[in-house]
């Protein structure tokens, strides 16, 4: 790489290849005023507001420095009187362009601080007069007055975060940027992101939050930031969380690996859950006279009749006797416990050693099993790994990106940012999925192919790869086993044969396999459209063959990778919150690991493994299982098949639920525990990348809510197992004691660098981001492809239940509403259960537009309004499952994955109707 060296300030410096004069400053620790440039990944200089203006030598007109590049030998004067003196001019003339600092939106802004610096307090120049604001977007308001045109929100919109909704408009000094061509921000295509706001440099962009109720002025001015990560999606973006009189007021981004400073509308504006009135701040035990259970009343107007308050002892002891009952009764298989996906790995590691060594039960699971447990079923088997092989910001480095079942503008939405870039700068781009979406028009391909028919379109393509010879046949006799059968079973699955079952076209699908095949770098991300089917484990199993007899596995710009869904279902999974293994996938049932725990645990364990989540469900209706302990999830809201899920729940003897709100779960509990959020504890969490992140207290929690690692040693010692530790980096100190891929990574460590990658091959090396380029994890370092059938979802539709009902997420609310549903921009945006139909659909069924259906299935039925959507294939409808009031788990085919044991949340036939139709003829 070139260096070249010139004078700065009279000293001599070098610059980096590509490296602005600003940029060498700044290292140098020379601070040169800046505006429309901001130094953060991403962010192009565009030299246009003439603040950092610098003096070159032999040059007639000064240099902008954060375009300007420095050649050899050139003698730059950052402080000459002639560049200070047009700086200086450049603010006046701003400030004279908008409000007064008193009347304006941000009188901390960037321009203001800088304005400071530079001791411009007046402008010679009288101020501008206040125009009215924008305030038509639930979270963030526009004062075009204080805007100075330096288009970088444009730059923020359209290039860092690739979501192309605002542009300049105007000329000259009345350019201003504008919101799909001249909406107001409300009512355009913005998905609020607050890139724009982050990156404007006055505050004509600008978080609502902090602003008085007009929008027009900033109030609230922080006391403390506080460096965490993000509660909500498996990216795991780094954020600095803003506090004034113990309340998050403001959510910025850090500059993590995951994230680059980069949110979503959730990581940046859904913070105030934590602050809402509705949280649990006192014990709460069933009264005697309650309703009966399973009789919930949503309504927080009368939970007193339902509950009433107690102490933490008793609440504790009520809690701790009820299971220890059950397990006298029963033993093991009388107990079950839900941990949680949104707690920390200390608190994973802590429940799923509660209920193991508390009650001699396997019958420990979470929403892992809901969601990636046929991934994870596949890659063990095939790789021998169940976490992703590349983190996803590998997309950059790949020729060619396949994304399939997976919907990551909407649910991994900092993620997605990555992929549109990558799409931008050449790579070739491959959407999956029965469902259209935003990332399609940044593909080469956009497959909308039959939901349910993973296996025939995947196999088909493999059929392509093999009968054209494009696999990579060295790499196969040195790292696979399988590949003859697969050759011998994929002979059937011509593309012409598979055209019709799939729904693309023979000449598409070639298409396809040739471009994965042959580019030089290729990688697959898959999401729940994969997994959620009852041929989940072979929908991966067709993914894994496809890296595997091309070799795009184990070098930069390759891999598999299945986008994590929770902040730490990583981390709880790795952490052994799973009926089958203990930390680190370590089964159960080998007597040497049991022995090992067995050993440090001080009791015997289960030698079998335990239940899964919809198993454990059905269990207690058959009689088993008579008590559980569910912390931190909601089965009555994400379990399928709802009015089963909930009857379970009913008809335990005794249940205890540890949460922050009171849950649809919740209310069927005899006792409550107010527990902590995450904004209010310590902890580490693992992304989908394998960084694992650490997470701080940055508010108090609410009344007498506890810390959720706490509540679990309360109850522990409650069952006589003596536990005490020192605080969670003991906690966690001892789960990595059992966790051969922490090595490297002490707790001493993640304070020091905040996020590490695991596996670390020394406590100074940073962690692999890319797996597996020599050998894979397997008994004999070999990976294994398992050639898969077709099988059909399991409940087509027929003449009574002639649609596929599909059921997913919405980008503002969280699974099943708990958090987002009480967090007031969030819900201001989303308000309203309902149920999306093509537009040509709702036409031909007579139905209007914005009218209130009943969607029926053979479980169950739900009243809701519907939308048009022409991304929702003909034959479907598609409800999310956040809304309560219309919940589209009573819908849902509990019918499971007989590997992964997942349910087919992606598929089953339903009808859908006016309400009034079916209110008439009752
Ligand atoms: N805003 C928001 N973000 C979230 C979450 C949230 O609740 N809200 N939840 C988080 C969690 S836990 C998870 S697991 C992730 C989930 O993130 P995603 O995996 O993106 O989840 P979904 O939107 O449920 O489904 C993805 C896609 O599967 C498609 N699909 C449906 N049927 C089929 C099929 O038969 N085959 C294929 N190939 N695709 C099909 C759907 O059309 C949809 O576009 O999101 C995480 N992020
Ligand atoms: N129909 C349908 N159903 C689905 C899916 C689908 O696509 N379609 N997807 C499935 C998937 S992928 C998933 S991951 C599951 C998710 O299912 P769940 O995990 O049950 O859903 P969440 O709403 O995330 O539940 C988290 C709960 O934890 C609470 N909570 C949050 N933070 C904390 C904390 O720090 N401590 C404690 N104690 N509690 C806390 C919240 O209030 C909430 O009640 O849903 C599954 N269900
Ligand atoms: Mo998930």
């Amino acid at each position: 790489m070139s260096e070249i060296s010139f004078s700065l300030d009279g000293k001599t410096v070098t610059a980096r290849e590509g490296e602005t004069i600003w940029q060498v400053a700044k290292r140098e620790g020379v601070a040169i005023p800046h505006l429309c440039h901001k130094d953060a990944p991403g962010y192009r200089a565009d030299g246009n507001c003439r603040a950092c203006m610098v003096d070159i030598e032999g040059e007639r007109t000064l240099a902008a420095s954060c375009i300007r590049k420095p050649s050899e030998g050139l003698v730059v004067k950052t402080a000459s009187e002639r560049a200070a003196k047009a700086r200086e001019m450049v603010f006046e003339l701003l400030a004279a362009d908008q409000p007064s600092r008193d009347a304006h939106p941000d009188p901390d802004s960037d321009f203001w601080k800088w304005s400071d610096a530079l001791g411009v307090t007046t402008s010679r120049f009288a101020p501008g007069e206040r125009t009215a604001p924008d305030i038509s977007h639930p979270a963030m308001a526009v004062n075009l007055d204080a805007c100075i045109a330096c288009n970088l929100c444009e730059r923020a919109c359209r290039e860092v975060q690739v979501n192309d909704v605002i542009g300049m408009a105007g000329r000259g000094s009345h350019t201003i940027p504008v919101f799909d061509i001249a909406d107001p921000m409300g009512v355009s295509t913005c998905v609020a992101c607050g890139e724009c706001v982050s990156a404007c440099p006055t505050g004509a962009l600008m978080e609502k939050s902090l602003m008085d109720e007009a929008g027009r002025t900033r109030e609230v001015f922080a006391e403390e930031t506080i460096d965490s990560v993000c509660p909500f999606c498996g990216v795991g973006c780094l954020t600095s969380v803003s506090v004034k009189d113990g309340r998050i007021v403001k959510v910025d981004g850090r500059d993590g690996p995951a994230n680059e400073n980069r949110l979503c509308v959730k990581g940046r504006f859904g913070f105030d859950y934590v602050s809402s009135p509705q949280r649990l701040t006192r014990p709460l035990i069933r009264r005697d006279d309650a309703p009966k259970r399973g009789d919930i009343s949503m309504d927080l107007g009368n939970y007193l009749d339902y509950f009433r308050e107690a102490t933490w002892d008793e609440a504790l002891d009520r809690a701790a006797s009820g299971l220890k009952a059950a397990c006298e009764a029963k033993g093991g298989a009388g107990v079950a416990g839900f941990g949680s996906a949104k707690g920390s790995n200390e608190e994973a590691y802590l429940f799923q050693k509660l209920i193991r060594q508390g009650f001699r039960s396997n019958n420990v699971d979470h929403c892992t099993r809901l969601c990636h447990a046929s991934s994870v079923a596949a890659l063990m088997e095939g790789i021998g790994s169940g976490a992703v092989t590349a983190p996803f910001s590998a997309a950059g480095d790949a020729d060619c990106m396949i994304v399939i079942g997976a919907r990551p503008a909407q649910n991994h939405p900092v993620a997605a940012t990555y992929f549109k870039q990558a799409a931008k700068k050449g790579t070739k781009l491959i959407v999956m999925d029965p469902r259209g979406q935003d990332l399609m028009r940044y593909a080469e391909h956009g497959l909308k192919f039959k939901p349910g028919t993973d296996v025939a379109m995947l196999n088909a393509i493999l059929n392509v790869i093999i009968t054209e010879g494009l696999y990579d046949s060295q790499y196969i006799a040195a790292h696979v086993d399988g590949f003859e059968a697969l050759k011998e079973k994929i002979r059937d699955f011509t593309p012409e044969a598979m055209a019709p079952v799939c729904g693309i076209d023979a000449g598409t699908l070639r298409e396809v396999a040739r471009l994965y095949a042959t580019s030089a770098k290729s990688i697959i991300f898959w999401g729940m459209g994969v997994s959620q089917h009852v041929h989940g484990t072979d929908n991966v199993r067709c993914l894994i063959a496809l890296a595997l007899v091309t070799g795009h596995i184990g070098r930069p710009g390759t891999g598999l990778h299945p986008l994590r869904g929770q902040n730490n279902v990583q981390g709880a999974s790795d952490a052994g919150l799973i009926p089958m293994v203990f930390p680190d996938y370590r089964s159960v049932e080998s007597p040497d690991i049991r022995a090992e725990y067995e050993d440090a645990w001080g009791r015997t364990l289960d030698p079998v493994r335990g239940l899964t989540v919809v198993e454990i469900m059905n269990d207690i209706l058959a009689g088993g299982i008579e008590a559980m302990y569910i912390q931190g999830e909601n089965p009555a809201m994400s379990d399928p098949d709802q009015a089963h899920a909930r009857k379970a729940l009913a008809s335990l003897k005794h249940l205890v639920v540890q949460d922050i709100f009171l849950t649809e779960t919740a209310w069927h509990a005899d006792v409550i525990l107010p527990a902590s959020a995450h904004a209010e504890k310590l902890g580490t969490y693992t992304n989908t990348n394998r960084q694992v992140q650490i997470g701080r207290p940055c508010v108090p929690m609410p009344g007498e809510a506890r810390a959720d690692w706490e509540l679990m040693i309360e109850i522990a010692n409650r069952l006589g197992l003596d536990w005490s530790y020192d605080g969670v980096p003991a906690i966690y100190e001892e789960m990595r004691s059992h966790m051969p891929s922490l090595n490297n990574i002490s707790w001493e460590r993640l304070e020091r660098e905040g996020t590490v990658t695991y596996p670390a091959d020394g406590p100074d090396e940073p962690g692999n981001e890319i797996l597996f380029g020599q050998s894979f994890p397997t008994a004999d370092g070999r990976a294994r492809i398992v050639t898969t059938d077709l099988v059909p979802p399991d409940e087509l539709p027929d003449e009574d239940f002639p649609l596929v009902l599909t059921t997913g997420r919405m980008l503002e609310h969280w699974h099943t509403g708990a958090m987002t549903r009480r967090a007031a921009v969030l819900d201001a945006i989303e308000p309203e259960p309902v149920v999306s139909m093509n537009p040509r659909d709702i036409k031909l069924a007579g139905l209007e537009i914005g009218q209130e259906v009943r969607v029926e299935t053979r479980r169950g039925a739900i009243t809701l309004t519907l939308r048009a959507d022409r991304d929702v294939s003909t034959g479907m409808i598609f409800i999310p499952f956040c809304f309560f009031e219309a919940p589209a788990n009573f819908l849902t085919n509990p019918q499971l994955d007989p590997f992964g044991k997942i349910p087919e949340f992606k598929f089953c036939a339903a009808r859908i109707m006016p309400s009034a139709q079916r209110e008439a003829a009752q």
